[in-house]
């Protein structure tokens, strides 16, 4: 991507101009650079500065509100054309996914989403701020191959470890996979409350996802 183009985006996201970050997006996108490209070198870099400032004080909510509604605004632009780049023809697997709860962070969670489903994988999402038993209910009901938590925030991700307890206690643990991710999300947090996958990014959840799916 043009470095110009690259700067603008992350800085109408910053600047907190969601109209221009909608504007930019297209423009990208007309000038034949990968949706995939658009959100990791334009919209995540911006992204990462908001959340910087928000954390040092020079940011307050109501600015994280605002950068949230441009990558929304984008999202709508880029997630037909990562659906349309990636068409699988065989299933590959179900995926129950959603944010656990506590936690409203949607972003990271519908993007780890549209990657899965546009190489094949049936997702249920379940959405952000989800009951714990709302997904062990999923898991029993669809007999899906993986559950997928996302959690952005480091009270939150100690969701993810209840949520395995409570699939052990329904009897349904060893039925299902589950991968977790989100910012504060590591592999040896992973590790740690037994999860049997974890991707840094949304790229990294396909791939994990199909070995989850193989093994
Ligand atoms: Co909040 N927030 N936020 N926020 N927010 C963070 C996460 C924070 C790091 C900002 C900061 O202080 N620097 C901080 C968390 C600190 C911590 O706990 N360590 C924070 C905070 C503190 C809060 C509030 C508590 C603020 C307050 O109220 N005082 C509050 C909490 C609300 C709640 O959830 N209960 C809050 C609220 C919000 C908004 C609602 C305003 C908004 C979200 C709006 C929305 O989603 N509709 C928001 C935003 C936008 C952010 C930042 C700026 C950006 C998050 C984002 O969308 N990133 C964020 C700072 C940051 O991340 N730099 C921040 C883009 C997205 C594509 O990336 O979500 O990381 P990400 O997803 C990635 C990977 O993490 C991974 O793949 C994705 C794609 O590559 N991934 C998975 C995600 N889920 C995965 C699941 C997988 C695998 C990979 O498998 C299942």
């Amino acid at each position: 991507m043009s470095n110009e183009l690259q700067s603008k985006l992350a800085q109408s996201l910053i600047d907190g101009d969601p109209d221009a970050c909608f504007e930019y997006t297209k423009q990208a996108l007309q000038s034949g650079m990968e949706p995939m490209a658009i959100i990791r070198d334009g919209l995540m870099p911006g992204m990462n500065v908001v959340g910087d400032k928000f954390s040092s004080g020079e940011y307050f909510l109501p600015d994280l509100i605002i950068a949230a509604d441009g990558m929304q605004k984008a999202m709508e632009l880029l997630e037909p054309e990562l659906r349309a780049r990636q068409q699988s023809v065989e299933s590959a697997g179900t995926v129950v996914l959603g944010t656990v709860k506590g936690d409203i962070h949607e972003i990271g969670k519908s993007l780890v989403g549209t990657m899965l489903s546009a190489n094949g994988f049936k997702v249920i999402d379940l959405g952000v701020d989800v009951p714990t038993e709302s997904f062990v209910a999923k898991v029993k009901e669809t007999g899906a191959n993986i559950l997928g938590l996302s959690a952005l925030l480091t009270t939150t991700m100690t969701i993810q470890r209840e949520i395995i307890e409570a699939l052990v206690e329904a009897g349904v643990r060893n039925k299902v996979k589950v991968m977790v991710g989100g910012a504060p999300v590591t592999r040896s947090w992973a590790d740690e409350i037994k999860a049997d996958g974890y991707a840094e990014d949304a790229m990294g959840a396909v791939q994990v996802a199909r070995q989850l799916v193989a093994n």
